[in-house]
């Protein structure tokens, strides 16, 4: 069940007040700490924002996920450490658990998560097994009703600040059927946490390795129950968080255009305002342009996404979602790129936001799959046509 439209408008409003009103005013600090302040991250628990995605029977919104690219996008107008500290309890870390999980699974983990009372990440990534996430190493070796986890993952957000990880693990053979996804809890003895990464950007987001030795987790932890089956978990949990980080690059880009607008109109040289000049005008009408092109792609994939079975692999869509992230996060690269041309050498300076944004938004064509990742995903998609 999905929010009426009424409630949701009054959702996003909120969400747009509380942008502009407590998280704008803070993006400084968080810049200067590399922490977003512990008394912000209570006003997002407060506000709903850990279980947008989550339906109500769990305690969440339960937007679809045409709602929920509309907050992201209002999410994506501030510094995107912010949806961080609540992105993977959103999107990665929670929707395998709500897409495949067995039903004690989801009223035991769900509530929690949308809460915010328990952080969950998403441990797919490891040294060795990056865009190439079937080639993962960590194994799960059977031991009585357990599993006894052991190996490395690299890069994982929120892993400093969880409270649990759902974690793709080789209990089988080689390659993808091999995986399966456990819900593995943070403080289980053998699981240590590496020294948090430091970042080109996105200061305030929180990233580190997640070490296991003969970690061990019961057999009843396995997603669905069901060893094999969590290579396809983590894909589709990877679709769906595509589609939000396209939301969220439409945002960001939005906001990097304001700045740019700001700055144009106030900025004078040769004697007039620098947005006067058709040169400046043009950068600002690409970008403009390109961003209200991305959007309206993301907002259709997004219906895609809704019209088909909830949890279901439909591989077009999963193609959809490709383009959406590869044409949404290229596209807000360019937009912080010509952002920084606007401002010229105050671009280029900490204290005006769009030095920082341009690289903030560095990471939305790395995560959750390389641009080149999803060129692949949709090329391979085209190929498999009857033409
Ligand atoms: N949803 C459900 N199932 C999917 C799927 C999806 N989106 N994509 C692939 N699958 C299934 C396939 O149907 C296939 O199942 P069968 O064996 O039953 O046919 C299985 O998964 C293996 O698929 P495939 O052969 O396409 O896997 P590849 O090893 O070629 O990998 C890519 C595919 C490259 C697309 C995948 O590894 C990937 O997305 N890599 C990037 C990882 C990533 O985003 N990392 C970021 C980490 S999180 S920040």
């Amino acid at each position: 069940m999905s929010l009426d439209q009424e409630t949701f408008q009054l959702l996003k409003s909120s969400v747009q007040r509380f942008v502009q009103e407590r998280l704008v005013p803070a993006e400084d600090s968080v810049e200067e700490h590399d922490e977003v302040p512990e008394d912000i991250v209570s006003d997002m628990k407060e506000l709903g924002l850990f279980g947008l995605s989550i339906p109500e029977e769990y305690g969440g919104i339960g937007l679809t996920m045409a709602q929920e690219c509309e907050v992201a996008y209002e999410l994506g107008h501030t510094a995107l450490a912010f949806r961080s500290v609540a992105g993977t309890n959103i999107g990665i870390g929670s929707q395998g658990i709500l897409m495949d999980g067995t039903p004690e699974q989801k009223s035991e983990y769900l509530p929690r998560i949308a809460s915010g009372e328990m952080i969950i990440s998403f441990a797919l990534t490891e040294p060795d097994a990056g865009s190439d996430a079937a080639a993962l190493k960590t194994r799960a070796v059977a031991d009585g009703s357990d599993y006894l986890l052991t190996g490395g993952k690299r890069f994982i957000t929120n892993a400093p600040r969880a409270d649990a990880f759902t974690l793709m693990a080789r209990t089988g053979g080689p390659g993808a059927g091999g995986i399966s996804a456990f819900i593995v809890p943070a403080k289980l003895p053998g699981l240590t946490l590496g020294k948090p990464d430091k970042k080109m950007g996105q200061r305030g987001t929180k990233t580190c390795d997640v070490n296991m030795d003969e970690v061990r987790v019961p057999a009843a932890n396995i997603i669905g129950g069901e060893p094999g089956k969590g290579f396809k978990t983590a894909m589709k949990v990877l679709d769906r968080g595509r589609l939000h980080l396209s939301a969220v690059a439409c945002g960001m880009a939005s906001r990097i255009l304001q700045e740019s607008i700001a700055y144009a109109q106030q900025r004078k040289q040769f004697g007039q305002r620098i947005g006067d000049f058709q040169l400046v005008q043009a950068m600002l009408a690409d970008s403009q342009a390109e961003l209200l092109a991305a959007w309206a792609l993301v907002q259709s994939v997004a219906q895609s996404y809704d019209a088909k079975p909830f949890g279901a692999h439909d591989p077009e869509v999963s193609m959809q979602a490709s383009c959406a992230k590869m044409f949404a996060t290229e596209m807000v690269g360019r937009v912080a790129d010509r952002g920084v041309q606007v401002h010229g050498g105050s671009g280029y300076i900490n204290e005006y936001k769009v030095e920082r944004f341009y690289r903030d938004v560095r990471l939305l064509r790395l995560y959750e799959g390389t641009t080149q990742i999803q060129q692949m995903v949709i090329g391979k998609q085209l190929m498999k046509r009857d033409i």
